[in-house]
């Protein structure tokens, strides 16, 4: 069985607490890599957030602090599945709407909220393959294991 599938990355909050396993319950783990962004490939990864306030202290959070780990998660209807098990996306308001969220328990405000997780199918494939396509498109369903994470 082929199961969807979404784009989700444990930002350098939660790799920092290292509890980065605990979120991942009940999505099944297709490939997944950490990787210390440069603050170039942070801007490309976000690109659709250019020009917002946010944007640039995002991009250097995200390339500057740690690791992040990349993942391609499997669920049925994955996309949205991942979307709501993340909650909304500042940790405050996921506090109060959604306290059994992964941005509630992990994250602490509107920009260090622990995930992220795409928002869209075309998104999805989108990140998917910014983080995974090899040269020759084609895509290893395991690119790297548990115990090269570890
Ligand atoms: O998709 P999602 O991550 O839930 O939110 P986006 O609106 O796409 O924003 C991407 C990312 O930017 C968000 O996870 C935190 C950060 N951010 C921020 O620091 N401040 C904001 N006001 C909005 C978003
Ligand atoms: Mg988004």
């Amino acid at each position: 069985v082929i199961l969807p599938r979404t784009f989700a990355m444990i930002k350098p909050d939660i790799i920092s607490s290292g509890r980065e396993e605990e979120v991942l319950n009940g999505f099944n783990i297709a490939a997944q890599k950490k990787i210390h962004l440069t603050i170039d490939e942070a801007k490309s990864f976000y690109k659709e957030h250019e020009g917002k306030p946010f944007y640039e202290t995002l991009t250097s959070w995200i390339s500057s602090c740690s690791p992040i780990i990349a993942l391609i998660l499997e669920k049925e209807d994955a996309v949205q599945a991942w979307r709501q098990a993340i909650g909304p996306t500042n940790s405050i308001k996921a506090k109060e709407e959604a306290p059994d969220s992964i941005r509630a328990m992990f994250g602490t405000d509107g920009s260090l909220n622990a995930v992220h997780g795409s928002d869209s199918l075309e998104s999805a494939e989108r990140e998917i393959n910014f983080f995974f396509s090899t040269p020759n498109g084609s895509q290893p369903h395991i690119l790297v294991t548990q115990d090269d994470i570890s």
